[in-house]
């Protein structure tokens, strides 16, 4: 090909490939201190030394970037787009450097500059765009799409504030902060695209015209700007795009009203289109309604179809071939209006007619249901709806016309399962339901783990099961990406499995299954003395942790127990806290011999609340009221303690995931979809202790159920536990009376004021919906066992290598494989 500019000569000399050795690493750091931040050696600090080799890296991470999307725009092969309203990245720099293989070498060039590599990794803000689980699982899955060479891009939106900052006040109470994430300056780790622009309406009319289309007009028009995220791939030069959306004012302000000397309604519509990108809604597993939030679903949803529609007409290729070239995974019903978007498009603007364009729709579109929780399923009001979206309203209403009168065909007369399956809810409002609409504008529908997607098969979406047919409903079990969660999080056992292994980490990073070969090693005793010395030294790397963030001081001798999720009702942090509470009381009433032989025991606690939640907000205040007087009591407090870690994180999730002996996953059975975290301790040589929910049973089918501590009631039996406690109850007292008596003494004050307590407490005496008097007891056993089970060192290292060894299936990497290839049918294209 003919060079296309200047002198051809000129140009290359000018290119510059990744630095790979030590001295071209720190003429680069120093370059970008001497230029980028115009300082010099002598005024330099720890945080300008990260902001500097982060450039540096930075500069590596668009080489491969570049290189990847010029690939992909050349070859043309299939692509998905995984859209997603959450991304909860966490850190960048460290899992850059790793995933480059560059992070020895960084070291080496940072300490010959003077500085220390952790304390500069310490520098970095973590990208807590996410509230929880479903975030983090966007983000494993990018980095395993990368790692295995798939041309995936995710989409979501660049929020100015993430996830609020969690402060806990001496009384208990969780405060809130923003967390003005970007305000530290420059963001290294994204490229602004200020030329990738959209425009986005919102509200004005739509009328219909012949033909099927209509004319969508008026309103309020948005711009979305892009800003692309590097994602590096794990020993590849593949390096993935995240593009989140930024939401500006069309013109600085709006003219009109500024010319007629309006000037405080043309700033305030200038605020209005910043607004939507502003903040990331914080709550997990309720919906609210608010209008903002169906602003920011659509507006995030439309930029990222403009951009797929685009890309795909640059191929000049039919629409009707746009299933073989564009795969579009929903990430929970949040992006559903990319259904009735792509109609729009497809009808009104690409003049398609309307059966083409679902079947277009229909072969494009997939999703993934995150809950069965009634709270949690989207739902949103018709007159909303109408007003903001008013020619996706038209279009909702011709999909639920044609599909129900299907729906009338197939089981005919049947009044009730039409109401049941409708997309609209009768009610006042009538509502929309987005999980009815994501599932018939779907390709596929999957659950996460193998019970979640049996019951989002046989409860929330049984009729479409019966209508459809069951081909289209299946399961992916969620997986963790195994270089932030083992290899980045716990390098010293991640260097010994390296030894162990004899192959280089890239290989089983990348083919976690091979961690089978560990299992002969649990027999040898030199081994096993190795790893328990991991877990010790990253017990102690912990209680660092705490001792200087907290200024308190932990036991490193005591079993670490670890529960680490967003505080809600079903997944029982309160069943945890009687618990402790109930230990608490049990200890105190022991002779000082008998206490001798108890083993000390450090819970910890991490987890933010929606702010809202006042229960689960309760929750938080017992359990540093109790921390507070158990951590105080001279008679326990060696064998017994108890921490409230706050502003939990990604960040803080790698400190304490490696450091746990046993970690908790104990949501009441059918609610908790999957969990995660359960799979990331198990992968760290943890044990779980957990009910028969979620992925804790393919964990347990995994590991071996000799090495988890399953109890409480199954699925099956928590419909009618729950019928009794409605129509028979049983007072707790009779029920279970050690949970009484633990009751009791909260009550009387024994942690602060009892009257505090009450509305929490009453949530088990009365009701108590997620069963905790039906499964304490079990629980309590269990936790024994666990006790039991440690007394034998060298069995529960076994376990622990054991575990570590069996938790290949959960890779990130293979539950991506399985979208890629069941679902999206997309292959692997590697960058030369
Ligand atoms: C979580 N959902 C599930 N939702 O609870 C968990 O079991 C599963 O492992 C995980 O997804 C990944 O599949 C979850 O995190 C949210 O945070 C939503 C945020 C937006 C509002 C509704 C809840």
């Amino acid at each position: 090909e003919k060079w296309p500019r200047g002198d051809e000569s000129v140009w290359k000399q000018g290119l510059r490939s990744v630095n790979t050795d030590v001295p071209s690493i720190t003429k680069s750091i120093v370059n970008h201190v001497q230029t980028s931040l115009a300082r010099q050696a002598y005024n330099l600090d720890d945080l300008g030394a990260y902001q500097a080799a982060a450039l540096s890296v930075r500069d590596d991470l668009i080489l491969n970037w570049n290189d990847t999307q010029i690939h992909y725009t050349q070859k043309t092969p299939k692509r998905a787009y995984y859209l997603s309203l959450e991304f909860l990245m966490g850190r960048t720099f460290d899992n850059a450097l790793l995933n480059l293989g560059l992070k020895d070498q960084y070291r080496e060039g940072i300490t010959k500059l003077g500085f220390n590599m952790e304390d500069l990794l310490e520098q970095e803000r973590d990208a807590a765009l996410g509230n929880g689980g479903l975030g983090r699982l966007a983000a494993c899955y990018l980095d395993s799409s990368a790692s295995q060479e798939l041309p995936v891009w995710g989409y979501g939106l660049r929020y100015q504030y993430g996830i609020f900052q969690q402060l806990i006040s001496p009384e208990g109470q969780q405060l809130e902060q923003p967390d003005p994430w970007l305000a530290g300056g420059e963001n290294p780790w994204e490229l602004p695209r200020l030329d990738v622009t959209y425009e986005v309406r919102f509200y004005g009319t739509a009328d219909r015209l012949p033909g099927g289309r209509a004319l969508w007009q008026g309103g309020q028009e948005v711009l979305a700007v892009a800003y692309d995220v590097m994602v590096p791939g794990c020993y590849t030069k593949n390096t993935n795009n995240l593009r989140l959306w930024e939401s500006k004012p069309k013109r600085g302000f709006d003219l009109n009203s500024f010319n007629a000397g309006d000037y405080e309604h043309a700033v305030e519509s200038s605020n209005s289109a910043a607004a939507i990108t502003s903040v990331l809604y914080p709550n997990d597993h309720t919906t609210f309604g608010k209008e903002l939030r169906l602003k920011q679903q659509y507006f995030w949803t439309a930029a990222s179809l403009a951009d797929i529609v685009r890309r795909f007409k640059n191929i000049a290729k039919p629409f009707s071939e746009f299933p073989d070239y564009v795969a579009i995974q929903l990430n929970d019903t949040h992006p559903t209006l990319a259904i009735p978007e792509l109609m729009r498009i497809l009808v009104d603007e690409e003049e398609i007619p309307w059966g083409k364009a679902w079947d277009i729709v229909t072969n494009t579109v997939f999703y993934t249901n995150h809950t069965v929780l009634p709270e949690a399923l989207e739902k949103w009001p018709v007159p909303l709806m109408e007003h903001l979206l008013p020619r996706h309203m038209q279009i909702i209403y011709d999909i639920n016309l044609s599909f129900l009168q299907a729906v009338e065909k197939k089981f005919p007369g049947d009044r009730d399962r039409l109401a049941r399956m409708s997309l609209i809810e009768e009610g006042f409002p009538k509502q929309v339901r987005m999980a009815h609409l994501a599932c018939i504008g779907s390709r596929k529908v999957n659950g996460v783990a193998e019970l979640h997607s049996e019951l989002v098969r046989t409860t929330i979406l049984k009729d479409f099961v019966e209508f459809e047919g069951l081909s289209k409903f299946s399961n992916v079990t969620n997986g963790i990406t195994p270089r932030r969660w083992l290899d980045q999080c716990n390098p010293e056992l991640s260097a010994l499995i390296t030894k162990t292994l004899k192959v280089d980490k890239s290989v089983w990073l990348k083919d976690l299954d091979r961690l089978k070969e560990l299992l002969p090693y649990a027999e040898d005793a030199a081994f096993r003395k190795e790893w328990a010395a991991i877990k010790q030294r990253n017990k102690e790397r912990l209680a660092h942790h705490v001792e200087t963030t907290l200024g308190l001081t932990v036991n490193t001798n005591a079993m670490f127990d670890v529960q680490i999720k967003r505080l809600h009702e079903y997944k029982r942090q309160t069943l945890n806290i009687l618990g402790v509470i109930h230990r608490y009381l049990k200890l105190k009433q022991m002779s000082a011999a008998e206490r001798k032989k108890v083993n000390p025991r450090v819970v910890f606690f991490a987890g933010k609340a929606a702010p809202g939640y006042y229960i689960a907000k309760l929750t938080i205040r017992l359990i540093v009221n109790a921390a507070r007087i158990i951590n105080a009591d001279p008679d326990t407090r060696d064998l017994l303690t108890v921490y409230f870690l706050p502003d939990y994180s990604v960040s803080l999730a790698e400190v304490l995931i490696p450091s746990s002996d046993i970690s908790q996953h104990i949501s009441t059975a059918g609610t908790e979809a999957s969990g995660t975290s359960n799979m990331k301790f198990c992968l760290n040589g943890g044990l779980l202790v957990g009910t028969v929910d979620g992925a804790n049973i393919e964990i347990a089918e995994a590991v071996g159920e000799n090495n988890v501590f399953f109890f409480g009631h199954l699925t099956p039996a928590v419909e009618d536990l729950r019928y009794q406690h409605m129509y028979r109850p049983v007072p707790v007292e009779e029920k279970c009376p050690a949970l009484a008596n633990v009751l009791d003494k909260i009550s009387s004050g024994m942690f602060g004021d009892g009257e505090v307590y009450e509305p929490l407490l009453n949530t088990i005496r009365q009701g108590d919906f997620y069963l905790l008097t039906d499964d304490f007891d079990s629980y309590i056993g269990a936790l024994d066992m666990v006790d039991k089970a440690y007394l034998d060192k060298e069995e529960w290292i076994k376990k622990s290598i054991r575990t570590t060894a069996n938790m290949g299936k959960f890779s990130s990497d293979r539950a991506i494989l399985e979208y890629a290839e069941s679902f999206w049918s997309i292959e692997p294209i590697k960058v030369p």
